[in-house]
This record gives structure tokens, C-alpha cells and sequence, in this order.
């Protein structure tokens, strides 16, 4: 086992952000670099947080309203820490994960009312203190990323989150905005709208400055 704990990246942002393409762009970086890098992502990244992924995106848990879908996600980031994100920054690997507890703060939190106390609570019983190294918010304008989506889904039938109104989605992406302004030590705001290879070396930049040049130092 390593003796220096690895590095926590996040991906957040709005629907169709580009967050998936990106995770696979700076894995293949990271490990061209030689880093063991684990790419993972939630709701999921384990085999009982997956399971409940599918009933977080059918909907089963939306009728119990905000407050427990964002215990249930939160019941799936317990394991999914537990299971592959600890073990893997503990033996010094670098861990990328699509969307985490941001994601609950906007989504449950922000647009489902929540009070903040409450997601406070949460978050500090479920991360503790394996907050992210670094946090990449993909943003971009609301009617951008739900075309991407669409575009991406073709004729197939759009999920929980996808069916939310517009004004949904207006409310998360200045939830993810605060967030980044709240946090800017851990949070770095990413153009979503410039090309894939754009943004992907911006995210790159993020990571030398904020991460590899301190680990080397
Ligand atoms: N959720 C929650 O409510 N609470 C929580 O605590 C957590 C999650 C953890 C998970 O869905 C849902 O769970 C999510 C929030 C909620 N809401 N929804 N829906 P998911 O994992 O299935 O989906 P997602 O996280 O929203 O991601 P996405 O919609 O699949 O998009 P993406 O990963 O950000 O984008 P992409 O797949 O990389 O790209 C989308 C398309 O755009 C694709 O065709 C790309 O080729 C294209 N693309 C990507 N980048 C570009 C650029 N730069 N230019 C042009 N086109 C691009």
C-alpha cells in the first residue's frame, strides 16, 4: 500500500455538459502520464449503488419526494465510497468520478428546496472527510446541454432528471455556480460550450496546476 493517499477528482455540471466525455479524456491522460487512474461515477461505481441507480433514474424513489431521493443517493455514495473510492485513493490511485455529493446539493438540495442544513448533514456523514482534491464544473447554457442530450438519446425515452422543466434546469446550473464560487480552493468553472479538445485542455490545465505540480513539489 501507498504511503501518499491519492487524488479525488470530480466531474458536476447540467445535462449533456460533456461531463462522460471528459472523465474518459482525462483518464486516458492521467494514465498515459503512468498514474493508476480509476474512473467511476454516481449514482453507481458499485454493484449496490448501482442497483440503486436504476431505481433513482426510473423514478421509483421521486414520489417520496427530495428529501429521500437525496438519502437513497446518499445511501449509494456510502458503499460506493466504502467499496472502491477509499481502497483506490488509500493505495495512491488517482480517482475520476462523474457527478458526486455537488450533484445532491444541486439536484435534492438547491432545486428540491432542501434545507441547507440538511444536506450539510448529510454530506458530512456520508463524505466525511474524503471531500474532492478538485471539482470540474462543466458549464454551459441550459438549452445547449438538454439538445446535446436529446440529440445523444435519439428516439429513446428521457429519464427522471431529463424530464424536469426548464426552469429545473436554469436552477441547477446556478446551484452549480454558487457551489463553485462557495468552494473556489476545490472548484474550477469550465467553458462547456468550446470543442471537446478545447475543453478538454483546459481541464487538463486545472489538473497540472491544481494537482500534478503540487504532488511533484
Ligand atoms: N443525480 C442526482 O439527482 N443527485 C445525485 O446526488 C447524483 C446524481 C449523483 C444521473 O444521470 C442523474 O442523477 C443526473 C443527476 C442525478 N441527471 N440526469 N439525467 P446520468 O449519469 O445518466 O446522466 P448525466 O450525469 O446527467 O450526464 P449526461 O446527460 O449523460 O451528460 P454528460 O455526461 O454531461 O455528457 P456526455 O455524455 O459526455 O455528452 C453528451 C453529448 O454531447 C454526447 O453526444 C457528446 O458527444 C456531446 N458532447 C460532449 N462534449 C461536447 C462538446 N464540447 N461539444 C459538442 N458536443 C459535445
Amino acid at each position: 500500500m501507498s504511503t501518499t493517499r491519492g487524488r479525488f477528482i470530480t466531474f458536476e455540471g447540467g445535462e449533456g455538459a460533456g461531463k462522460s466525455t471528459q472523465v474518459r479524456k482525462l483518464v486516458a491522460a492521467l494514465q498515459a502520464r503512468g498514474i493508476e487512474t480509476v474512473a467511476t461515477r454516481e449514482p453507481g461505481g458499485s454493484p449496490n449503488a448501482e442497483a440503486l441507480r436504476e431505481a433513482l433514474l426510473a423514478g421509483l424513489v421521486a414520489p417520496l419526494g427530495p428529501a429521500a431521493e437525496a438519502l437513497v443517493f446518499s445511501a449509494a455514495r456510502i458503499d460506493h465510497l466504502d467499496k472502491l473510492i477509499r481502497p483506490a485513493l488509500a493505495r495512491g490511485a488517482f480517482v475520476v468520478c462523474d457527478r458526486f455529493a455537488d450533484s445532491t446539493r444541486a439536484y435534492q438540495g438547491a432545486s428540491g428546496k432542501l434545507a441547507d442544513s440538511f444536506i450539510d448533514g448529510l454530506e458530512a456523514i456520508t463524505v466525511g472527510d474524503t471531500q474532492p482534491d478538485l471539482t470540474l464544473i462543466l458549464d454551459l447554457p441550459v438549452e445547449e446541454g438538454l439538445a446535446r442530450a436529446s440529440k445523444r438519446r435519439g428516439g429513446g425515452e428521457v429519464d427522471r432528471f431529463e424530464a424536469e422543466d426548464v426552469s429545473f434546469h436554469r436552477a441547477l446550473r446556478q446551484s452549480f455556480l454558487a457551489i463553485a464560487a462557495a468552494h473556489p480552493e476545490r472548484c474550477v468553472v469550465i467553458d462547456a460550450t468550446q470543442p471537446m479538445d478545447i475543453v478538454a485542455a483546459g481541464i487538463w490545465r486545472a489538473v497540472e496546476q491544481r494537482l500534478l505540480e503540487r504532488t511533484q513539489a
